[in-house]
C-alpha cells in the first residue's frame, strides 16, 4: 500500500543517506574538505548534489505537473552550488545553463556520447514519487529527466533500475520480485549479470563486503553505483536503517550516493516511522523535505 509515510521516508531517506554519508566520500582531500564545509550554520547536517537535485527535481515537477526538460534545467541550474559537490561534468554542464546556453547545446559538451555517472540515478527516487502506479510514465519520465544531465546510456538505465526499485518498495513486492523485474528491464550486460549477482547475494547469509565491492562497485559511475544500492536496500529490508547505513559506510567509494539511493528505497519500503527521530532532525532542511514529500503524495493521489 502507497502512503504518505512512505514518501516521507523515502524523501528523507534520500536526504539523511546522502547527509550522514558525504563525511566518508572519496578519498582523504574530499573528506578533509567536507569536515570544513559540511554543516550549516546552526549544526544541521548539510546534504550534497544528491539531495539538492532531489529537491529542483520535485519542485519542478510540483510547477509544472509534469517533467518539463527546460524548466528542470533551469532549476538545476539556479540552485547550482559548487560546495554541494557536484560530479565534474554536471558541475560544468550546469554552470554553462547558469551562462545562459540551452541543455541541449551542452549536455553531450563533456563526454560525446553523454555522461555515465550516476547523477541521474540519484535523483531518481523522487520520479517513482512523481509516478508511483504506472510503470511506462515512470520509465519515459526517467529518460527525460536523465536527459539533461546523463545522456550515456549507461547513465539512463542506472536511473531507470533506481526508480523502477523505489516505485516496487512503495508497492511492498517481494525482493525476488524486484529483481525478476529489474533483470527484466536490464538493457545492457554490464546491469543485467550485475542484478543476477545481486540475486544471489541477498540470498546468501555469508556474503562480504569486499565481495560486493569487487562484484558491484562502489564508484562514482552508474553500473557501479546503481546495483551496490538495491543491493542494500533489499539486504537490510528487514534490518534497521541504521545497520544498513553503517555498512554502507564501510564499504567506501561514492558513499553520500550509495547510501542516499539505498536510504530512499528502504524509506519506501518502511516509511518515515521507521527511520531515527535525531536522524531527521539532525539534517539541514527537513521541514522542507517533508513538504515536498506532502505535495508529491497529494498530487499523486489527485491523479488517480
Ligand atoms: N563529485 C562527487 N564527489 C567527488 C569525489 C568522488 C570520489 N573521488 C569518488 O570517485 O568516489 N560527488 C558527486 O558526483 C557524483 C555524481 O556525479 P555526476 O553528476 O554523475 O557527475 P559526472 O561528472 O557527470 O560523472 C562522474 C564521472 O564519471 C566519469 N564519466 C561519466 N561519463 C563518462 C563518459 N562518457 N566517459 C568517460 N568517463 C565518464 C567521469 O570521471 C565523470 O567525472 C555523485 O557521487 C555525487 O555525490
Ligand atoms: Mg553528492
Ligand atoms: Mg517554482
Ligand atoms: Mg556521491
Amino acid at each position: 500500500m502507497i502512503n504518505l509515510d512512505k514518501y516521507k521516508g523515502c524523501f528523507l531517506g534520500l536526504a539523511i543517506g546522502d547527509a550522514l554519508g558525504a563525511p566518508y566520500e572519496g578519498g582523504p582531500l574530499e573528506r578533509l574538505l567536507w569536515k570544513a564545509i559540511g554543516k550549516t550554520r546552526d549544526g544541521k547536517l548539510r546534504y550534497t548534489d544528491d539531495t539538492q537535485m532531489a529537491i529542483d527535481l520535485a519542485e519542478s515537477f510540483l510547477h509544472n505537473d509534469a517533467i518539463n526538460q527546460d524548466h528542470l534545467a533551469h532549476t538545476f541550474s539556479q540552485s547550482y552550488q559548487w560546495s554541494r559537490g557536484y560530479g565534474p561534468s554536471t558541475s560544468h554542464l550546469l554552470r554553462l545553463i547558469k551562462k545562459g546556453k540551452n541543455w541541449r547545446e551542452v549536455n553531450k559538451k563533456k563526454f560525446k556520447t553523454g555522461s555515465f555517472g550516476n547523477g541521474a540515478a540519484m535523483r531518481a527516487p523522487i520520479l517513482a514519487m512523481c509516478f508511483p502506479s504506472n510503470t511506462q510514465a515512470l520509465i519515459d519520465n526517467v529518460n527525460k529527466s536523465a536527459e539533461i544531465t546523463h545522456a550515456h546510456p549507461l547513465g539512463i538505465e542506472g536511473a531507470k533500475l533506481i526508480a523502477l526499485a523505489t516505485q516496487a518498495a512503495f508497492q511492498g513486492l517481494s525482493s525476488e520480485a524486484i529483481l525478476k523485474e529489474l533483470h527484466h528491464q536490464c538493457q545492457s550486460t554490464i546491469y543485467k549479470d550485475k542484478i543476477t549477482f545481486c540475486t544471489e547475494a541477498v540470498r546468501q547469509s555469508d556474503i562480504k563486503l569486499k565481495e560486493i565491492k569487487r562484484k558491484l562497485g562502489n564508484g562514482i559511475a552508474a553500473p557501479q553505483s546503481c546495483v551496490t544500492a538495491i543491493y542494500f536496500s533489499l539486504k537490510f529490508r528487514d534490518q534497521t536503517f541504521d545497520s544498513m547505513l553503517s555498512q554502507i559506510f564501510s564499504l567506501g567509494g561514492d558513499v553520500d550516493t550509495i547510501s542516499s539511493m539505498a536510504c530512499a528505497i528502504w524509506g519506501a519500503f518502511h516509511g518515515i516511522k521507521h527511520i531515527n527521530n535525531s536522524n531527521i532532525t539532525n539534517i539541514e532542511n527537513s521541514k522542507k523535505i517533508i513538504t515536498l514529500a506532502e505535495l508529491l503524495f497529494r498530487k499523486s493521489q489527485a491523479s488517480l
